[in-house]
Formats: C-alpha cells, structure tokens, sequence
C-alpha cells in the first residue's frame, strides 16, 4: 500500500461525543447528533475527526475504558449508524482517526471477567496479575497511578493484584503475551477494513512494563514511573504493530505520549522506524504546572512556553512530524490558560493563540469548541464535576491533609471537565446542545458565546478560524519551512519566522493585555499583512493583537 502522507496536509478537528451533540434527546451526545453537525465541520474547513472513544464501555472513565472494541455503546447509536457517520464523513473530504485505548480495557470486558474468575483461565495471562506482599495485605509493589490512587488492586481477598495505573475498572493489558498483540492487531484491522483512516494511541508510551515489577523510592505522584513509561520493549510492541497492519494501509498513528522526553519521541517518530506517524507531546501544556502534573499549577510565563515550542520545532524539523495543539478533553481551555478569558479580550485572545500554533510546522487539532472560543466551565460546587480523576484527587486532598488547601485551589481550576460542558451551538436553555438537561453543566455564557451568533457574525472566532484552515491549505511555506524564534528574549511578544525557498512568513503575537511597541515592525518592509485580529497596521500592538505577513 503506498502511503500519501495525506496527514501533512491535514487539520483534524476532535469531538468528544458526549459533549459535542445530543441527536437523540437523552441528555448525551451522541453519533446520530455528529451526523447532523457535519456540515458544520465543512463549513469551517477541516478534513479529519479524530473522535474520542464511543465504543461499549461502562463508562467509568467517559469510554477510555472499553468493554468490547468492535461495539458501539448504546446510548452513542449503533454499528449502523457509525458506518452512515464514516461514510457521510468521507462524502465531505473528512477523513476519521478513532481513538485507539489498549494500554488497558474496562474491568467489564470479558476478558477480565474471565481473567479474574478463574486462575486457570487463558485471558489470566491478558493481564498483569501478580501476588501481593505479606501474604496478600500489600501490593505487589508501591507504584501509584495517574490518577491519585495506587496502581495495584485486590482480586477479592485471594493473594493477588492486577495493575491498572487509572482508575479501578481500567485493568493494564499484559503486551508481553504475544496473544493480547495478536487481539490488537485484529482490533486495529477490524475497524481500518471499515474505512477509517487512523488511531489517536491513548497512553502508548505506558503498554510495555519493566519485568521486574520494583518498588521505587517514596515520592508523592506517579511512584514507579521510571519502570512504566517507555518502558523496555515500546518500540518493538509499536513496530510490530506497524508491519503486521499499518503498513498495509494509507493510515496515520498519532501516540498520546505522556512524560516523553524530545528524544524519546523522536525514536517514536523517525518514519524510517515504522513505528508512528507523530505524536502528542505535552511539553508545552506542562509549563504551567511542576513536575508535570497539572494540579501543582504554577503562573503561565510566555518565554518557558518559547522555550519548548523552539525545542520541538528545531528537535523533529527534517526528522519526524509535530502534532500542533492547544487543547484536547483533558486539558482546561486554552482562554483564560496561555492569557485571558476577560470578556473584554476572549475574541482576541482566543484568536491570538490560535495564529500563534497554526503556522508552527506540523498537524493541527482543534478540540471542539476551541474554534468559538469557549472557556472552562462555570461549576459552582463538587457535585457539578463529573470526571472521576477529579472525585479521586479530591479524596486524595481529603486523605492526605497537607494537600487539601493546595488541592482547593486548582481542583476547579484544573479539572477536565472544564473542556468537557456541551458544545454551544446557540442561546437556547441547553445551548443547542440537547432539548433535555444534559449530562453535564451548560455553561452559562452560551448566551453569547455560540455557534450560531458566531457564524453570523464574520469578525467572530469562528471565521477567524476558517481563515486560519484555509490559509494554510497547499501551503508548503507551513508545511515544510525553517522555523526561527525571532525575539526569544522577549517576555510579552511571541514572534517567529517560517521560511522555504526564500518564502517567508512572520507571526507576531502580542501576549498580554497592553499595548506593546512591536520590535519588528521596521524590519517588515516588503512583507504584507496578510491576517490579523484587529485593523492595525502601525508600529504598537494591541492587548492580545496577532498579525501574520508574508513576503511574497
Ligand atoms: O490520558 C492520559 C493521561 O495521561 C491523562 O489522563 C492525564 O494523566 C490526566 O489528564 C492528567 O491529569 C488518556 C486519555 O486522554 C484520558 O482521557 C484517559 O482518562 C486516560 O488516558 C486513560 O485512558
């Protein structure tokens, strides 16, 4: 199969179906409510979906913990109706990635079902089931997992542990047993026969283990994380995958790489590997935060966030390929994050950050709603939070009492359920969303934050972002040109160049909320402004003014 490498060209746009659109009138979204919303997706230009899972799941973890892979949960739709979605998608130019969660399944799944119910049975051997300590009363070992809790659970009161490093119904798979490699590859054909076009790897830098099971040195978050993040056999388990299916198809990979550091990404991404086709790194949204767990939120600084970007731009450059992103389902909004969300600057600034990654060398995704510029949520109390991460780091607050007050403050803040509140089609009592109360808060600035007033409205985000697509259409400029840092010094103003062939295209960004001299702007003869979010073209920059020119 020859590979087009259609996704260099690509701009995907990720839906989370439980929020993105209630076809159905039960509160949740739904396939039939993605159905109706294509147009949409056209109109504002993208041509891929990546959507987050929808298989059958008990829903622990919002489907990241699937019960049975070649299903879809009911309240979603059905089988039939995802093929009609994939079908109606491609009649659009839209191609689709699926959310691929094999790191580990749902405890519901009849594998584990078996697995934990019979010593003898052939799915033990799918998991990771070791003997406790002390006859059984302590885990096997003192890992913890991603989610505040520890990474070990009790098979009832036999002796023995399954790993799962998130939430209790997400058991970890063993890939050490070539036949859970085998099930994955009839996992990954199943759905790519049916059409679609690619996988977005949930967690892949954790599925290979260190063997020796040790315990590690005390320390407050992801205790073991050195024997289970990239662990020792990844890039076999990732090339095997690779010449026993991808290379048979006109696919693309994109591994969610949590805590990889550049080089080990670019061992991921190097395509003469054949391992994947880019990945997720999280470098960036991590300079808000120490140690890289968001909930030890520190102040945003603009050059901490140069500093990464100029790292992974330089690092993959002629290597392997970026995936450029701002925001996704487990991340808050973008507004109010990397600047304001003030009323007075959310245009601004939303379409400032949107400029400032679009013209950085790699695949864009737009996390839906991100293109309206919505913010976090406007919950007022626990009870309105949904995520389990976020019920277990509150107990964890409520456990360990030196972290209560720190917890107290960003667990509102930092919760992913602030991405997660239904997509704000219009003004309506449940923004369009749904004709019922939804599954999660609306948040209340759906009055004048929506899809409908936006697409009336040509100076609204919305269109910003449809110039933003389309500008970069056959753009080989952004596709394939040098990237330069052009004030890495500066503290407020992001401005870089992107160059091939002697083309040349300068973005400039203001990040803060005054108006700022631009440093460059007598060095812009010859260059013409070819987008921008206010009207200017003299030598300040407004609060959260963006300005894009080009020299040909
Ligand atoms: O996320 C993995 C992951 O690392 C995040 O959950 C992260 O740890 C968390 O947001 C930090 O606070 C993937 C999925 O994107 C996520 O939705 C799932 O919950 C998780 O895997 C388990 O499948």
């Amino acid at each position: 199969m020859k590979k087009t490498n259609w996704y260099k060209d690509a701009v995907i746009y990720q839906i989370y179906p439980r929020s993105f659109c209630d076809g159905n009138g039960d509160g949740l979204g739904d396939i039939p409510g993605i159905i109706s919303k294509l147009d949409y997706l056209k109109e504002l230009g993208v041509n891929c979906v990546w959507l987050s899972p929808v298989y059958d799941s008990p829903q622990e973890d919002n489907g990241y913990d699937i019960s049975n892979y070649r299903d879809i949960y009911k309240p979603f739709g059905t089988l039939e109706n995802f093929k009609v979605m994939l079908d109606e998608m491609h009649k659009r130019g839209i191609r689709l990635i699926m959310d691929l969660v094999v790191n580990h399944t749902s405890s519901e799944h009849p594998w584990f079902k078996s697995a934990i119910s019979d010593k003898n049975s052939p799915y033990r051997d799918y998991y990771i089931i070791k003997k406790g300590r002390k006859n059984g009363t302590k885990a096997p070992n003192n890992w913890s997992g991603f989610f505040g809790e520890g990474a070990w659970e009790r098979i009832g009161d036999s002796e023995d542990y399954y790993l799962r490093l998130f939430a209790k119904g997400q058991p970890d798979l063993n890939w050490e047993n070539p036949k859970v490699r085998e099930e994955v590859k009839d996992i990954l054909r199943y759905w790519l026969d049916m059409g679609v076009d690619g996988f977005r790897c949930d967690v892949i830098t954790l599925i290979s283990k260190d063997q020796r099971f040790k315990s590690v040195f005390p320390s407050l978050a992801l205790r073991g994380r050195k024997y289970f993040v990239n662990g020792p056999r990844l890039h076999e388990y990732l090339h095997e995958l690779y010449k026993d299916v991808y290379v048979n198809y006109d696919c693309m990979t994109v591994g969610e790489t949590v805590l990889s550091t550049l080089d080990q990404a670019r061992d991921l991404v190097i395509p003469e590997r054949e391992e994947l086709t880019m990945v997720f790194n999280f470098d960036h949204t991590d300079t808000d935060n120490h140690f890289g767990i968001k909930w030890f939120y520190k102040k945003f600084k603009l050059k901490n966030l140069k500093k990464v970007v100029n790292k992974w731009q330089h690092g993959l450059h002629g290597q392997g390929w970026n995936s450029l992103f701002i925001e996704n389902h487990d991340q808050r909004r973008c507004v109010g994050r990397f600047n304001t969300d003030d009323k007075e600057y959310r245009e601004a600034s939303s379409k400032m950050l949107g400029t400032t990654y679009f013209f950085l060398q790699g695949t864009p995704f737009i996390y839906e709603g991100q293109e309206l510029g919505m913010t976090n949520g406007d919950f007022e109390k626990l009870e309105d939070f949904v995520d389990v991460e976020t019920y277990n780091i509150h107990a964890l607050g409520e456990r360990i009492k030196i972290l209560k007050p720190f917890l107290k403050k960003t667990l509102f803040k930092c919760s992913r359920d602030n991405a997660r509140t239904p997509m704000q089609w219009d003004d309506s009592e449940y923004a369009g969303f749904s004709n019922v109360k939804p599954w999660i808060k609306v948040n209340k600035n759906k009055s004048f934050i929506n899809a409908k007033k936006e697409i009336e409205d040509q100076d609204s985000v919305f269109h910003y972002y449809q110039k933003l697509i389309s500008y970069r259409k056959g753009n080989e400029v952004i596709k394939e040109g040098n990237y330069i840092d052009l004030l890495p010094h500066s503290s407020k103003i992001y401005a870089y160049k992107r160059e091939l062939n002697g083309q040349e295209i300068i973005v400039v960004s203001n990040f803060t909320n005054k108006t700022v001299k631009n440093p460059l702007f007598n060095k812009l003869n010859g260059y013409k402004l070819v987008l921008s979010n206010y009207n200017n073209t003299n030598g300040t920059l407004e609060p959260f003014e963006t300005r894009v020119y080009q020299n040909y």
